[in-house]
């Protein structure tokens, strides 16, 4: 393996980019495995305040680790920040890990249990920080927000489609948020691949609930620098099998390469806590 050929394989996954990047066995690395029962209760945590009113999607792309979209984080006006950010975070992209069939596919864990994706939305601190890459190299420089992605449970699907005969007419169990992405992939199905995603708005992607635990934490790909507040939501967002089905479509290589390698399972596992504490938001 040599540098910038990392991915998800036997051979260039998780396991061997300790190699190239070894910060991956540093003291604050994501994801992690978070027991709730570990976690400590923070009244001054003030809720996450996020105002996704003024972003601006440009694109959607396979960049042959994942599905990317890209916002315009040039204007001022994209602050979607807050706390636990005491500055004022922009939004730059959003992308997901996901898994092969099933529920797992998450990096982040609450108390082992795993779920079938996470979305991570991802800003930078502009308050300190003239751009992204300066920013991403800083211990306060990044904020990702994680969001968990379940799979709808066949009872609650069942008791939706009552009066349907169609067991695979699933429109009434799709994430409409979701809905919008999931229609883009076919546009982006080969790595290196961008397509115009102009004017989605990512508060559609949002659970009720805004309850989260925050930790110190790293990117979970390579460079993995240890420059991220992590924000994991407690409650996930709900989709279908059909609408996961659809990420594992995309592949890991480009058009002009041999043989089609499914985008699937590009997540890191859980990491050593290393004595770091896990603040919770709620009671
Ligand atoms: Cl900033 C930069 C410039 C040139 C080459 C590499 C970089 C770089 O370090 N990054 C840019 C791409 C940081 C990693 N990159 C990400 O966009 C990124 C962001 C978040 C996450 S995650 O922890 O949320 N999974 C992973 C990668
Ligand atoms: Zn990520």
């Amino acid at each position: 393996m040599t540098g910038h050929h990392w991915g998800y394989g036997e051979q260039d996954g998780p396991d061997a980019w300790h190699k190239d990047y070894p910060i991956a066995q540093g003291n604050r690395q994501s994801p992690i495995d978070i027991v709730p029962e570990d976690t400590v209760y923070d009244a001054s945590l003030p809720p996450i305040f996020v105002s996704y009113d003024h972003c601006n999607s440009i694109n959607i792309c396979n960049n042959g680790h994942s599905v990317t979209v890209e916002f315009d984080d040039t204007d001022d006006k994209t602050e979607s920040g807050q706390a636990p950010l005491d500055n004022a975070y922009r939004l730059k992209q959003f992308h997901f890990h996901w898994g092969g069939k099933g529920s797992h596919g998450s990096e982040h864990t609450v108390g082992g249990k795993t779920y079938a994706s996470e979305l991570h939305l991802v800003h930078w601190n502009a308050d300190k920080y003239k751009t992204f890459g300066e920013a991403s190299a800083a211990p306060d420089g990044l904020a990702v927000l994680g969001i968990f992605l379940e799979l709808i449970d066949v009872d609650t699907e069942n008791i939706r489609n009552t009066g349907s005969f169609h067991e695979t007419d699933q429109i009434g169990d799709e994430h409409r948020g979701l809905h919008k992405i999931t229609d883009a992939l076919y546009m982006v199905k080969f790595k290196g691949s961008v397509a115009d995603f102009k004017g989605f708005n990512p508060k559609c992607l949002l659970p009720n609930s805004l309850h989260f635990w925050t930790y110190p934490g790293s990117l979970t790909t390579p460079p993995l620098y240890e420059s991220v507040t992590w924000v994991v939501l407690k409650e996930p967002i709900i989709v279908s099998e059909k609408q996961m089905g659809k990420f594992r479509m995309l592949l890991f290589n480009g058009e002009e390469e041999e043989g089609r390698k499914r985008m699937e399972n590009n997540f890191r596992p859980p990491q050593p806590l290393k004595g770091r504490k896990v603040l919770a938001s709620f009671d």
